[in-house]
């Protein structure tokens, strides 16, 4: 109903008036079903990317895509993904319609399943689109799921997803995942580099987080991040950087109970701010979002 109208396709996902037909939300991929057109909006993103990934995707990323039955010529096979990172990290991708419930998604995480957007953006929207489709799910991040820290950082959120739903304070949990696994950067010996999902499946972003002097470029904090408000509908103007992958580790062990205390008394932060206490590598020069606020 208020959804955008990226429709699934074939009918195989929703039942009438939206409600899903199985209570987990998941449809058939229907792989046999996707058309020529949509093998060819794979084909073309796929490309595009791929040429992007040396130099800016994180070492694991490669890995992860080296290792994985993705290639340029069709939308990957769920049931073949599956028996590949099953084997790897024990996780298996779902086909859902789009986005799903918040509950229902940290159900899927919490027993490492992947829910990935069975429909594909149409060649108008090469470049933009509110929902996560198979894209973004699978080129972004599929082969970070092949990285055993990932893997169990991404569970850990889905466990803790459901305790910050219950406390009422999941957005606070909700920006930890948005600036790790969505729009993370981290610090490796060739530079630094993308590992965040929402960013490697865009091209215009992969070379914004990195290149551009517009963003803040600031050193991962928990509490820091906890605060700090982000944008779903335009670039970051703020990236949050690892030393390296392994502090994902240490985050997915945090007891979060009493930072929700401690952050419950603390102003929450806009987006592009910097504070005193930040560790910050790039100073942006904000000139991206100064000019889209001008119109
Ligand atoms: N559903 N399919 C899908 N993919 C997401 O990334 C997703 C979702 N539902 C809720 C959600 N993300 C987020 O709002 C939570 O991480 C809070
Ligand atoms: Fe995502």
């Amino acid at each position: 109903m208020k959804q955008p109208s990226t429709a699934p396709k074939h009918g195989l996902a929703a039942g009438e008036a939206g409600r899903p037909e199985r209570a987990d939300w998941t449809v058939d991929q229907g792989w046999d079903h996707y058309t020529q057109e949509e093998h060819a909006v794979w084909k073309f993103l796929f490309e595009r990317q791929s040429r992007l990934v040396p130099g800016r995707a994180c070492r694991e990323f490669e890995a992860g895509m080296r290792d994985l039955p993705i290639g340029a010529d069709q939308i990957p096979d769920f049931r073949r993904l599956s028996e590949v990172l099953s084997r790897r990290t024990g996780w298996q991708v779902v086909a859902v319609p789009g986005l799903v419930p918040d509950d229902v998604f940290f159900d899927h995480l919490a027993n490492r399943r992947f829910p990935a957007g069975q429909f594909i953006r149409r060649a108008d929207q090469l470049d933009y689109l509110e929902e996560p489709d198979v894209f973004h799910d699978v080129f972004g991040h599929v082969p970070m799921l092949m990285n055993p820290i990932l893997a169990d950082f991404v569970q850990a959120y889905g466990e803790g997803g459901l305790r910050a739903q219950r406390m009422g304070v999941l957005p606070n949990l909700a920006r930890v995942y948005w600036y790790t696994v969505e729009f993370g950067l981290v610090q490796q010996a060739e530079g630094l580099r993308i590992y965040g999902s929402g960013i490697i499946s865009s091209y215009a972003e992969s070379l914004f987080a990195l290149d551009d002097p517009s963003p803040n470029r600031v050193r991962f904090e928990l509490e820091r991040v906890m605060r700090t408000r982000y944008r779903i509908d335009d670039f970051q103007e703020t990236y949050f950087v690892l030393h390296d992958l392994e502090e994902l580790l240490e985050l997915a062990q945090v007891d979060f109970a009493p930072i929700y205390e401690r952050i419950r008394q603390q102003a929450e932060l806009e987006p592009g701010v910097l504070l005193p206490g930040d560790d910050i590598m790039t100073r942006g020069t904000g000139t991206y979002h100064a000019a889209r606020a001008q119109g």
